[in-house]
């Protein structure tokens, strides 16, 4: 089953920048992963702002210059629904493999919260609706802060 093992994240996220990226399309799905990001970040103290791109194949070129502009973590949100074409893995592959070049060319976190489903029942149930099982949109938030806190704590015992 998705989302077991999922790890309790609380993070203090007073001083971070944070920059939400999120796509565009499966509006209702979309709707619910950006609250749940935003429930995170106010919870975590944190500062945001968030940009809309159109598809997820977007995401990461947003996420590269959210990045090089100074972000402190980034969270990509987005929602790809299995159709009859083979835009499906195309556009899923792009997505997380830029989302991680992004991260790792860069050294800011990105949070993935990207979801890639069979069918719509599928996703509004990670979409952190009332009735939903999952909350994707909070749970890619926590990861970016909680990565971006261990990132600067690294820094400081390395240069210490
Ligand atoms: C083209 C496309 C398709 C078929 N499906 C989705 C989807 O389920 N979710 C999503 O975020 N974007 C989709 N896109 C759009 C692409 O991400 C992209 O915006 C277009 O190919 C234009 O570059």
């Amino acid at each position: 089953m998705s989302g077991v093992g999922a790890p309790s994240v609380t993070v203090d996220g007073t001083g971070l920048r944070v920059v939400v990226v999120a796509a565009s399309w499966h509006e209702q799905v979309m709707d619910g992963l950006l609250a749940g990001a935003r429930r995170a970040l106010v919870a975590a103290g944190a500062d945001w702002t968030e940009v809309r791109v159109p598809g997820s194949f977007e995401l990461p070129v947003a996420a590269s210059r959210a990045a090089a502009g100074g972000a402190d973590a980034v969270v990509a949100l987005g929602v790809v629904i299995r159709g009859g074409t083979p835009h499906f893995e195309y556009v899923c592959s792009a997505a997380t493999s830029g989302l991680t070049d992004v991260s790792v060319r860069t050294g800011v976190p990105v949070g993935f919260g990207v979801l890639t489903c069979d069918d719509e029942a599928q996703a509004l149930d990670r979409a952190g609706l009332e009735g939903s099982h999952e909350d994707k949109g909070a749970e890619a938030a926590e990861a970016a802060l909680a990565t971006a806190v261990v990132l600067r704590d690294l820094g400081r015992v390395v240069h210490s």
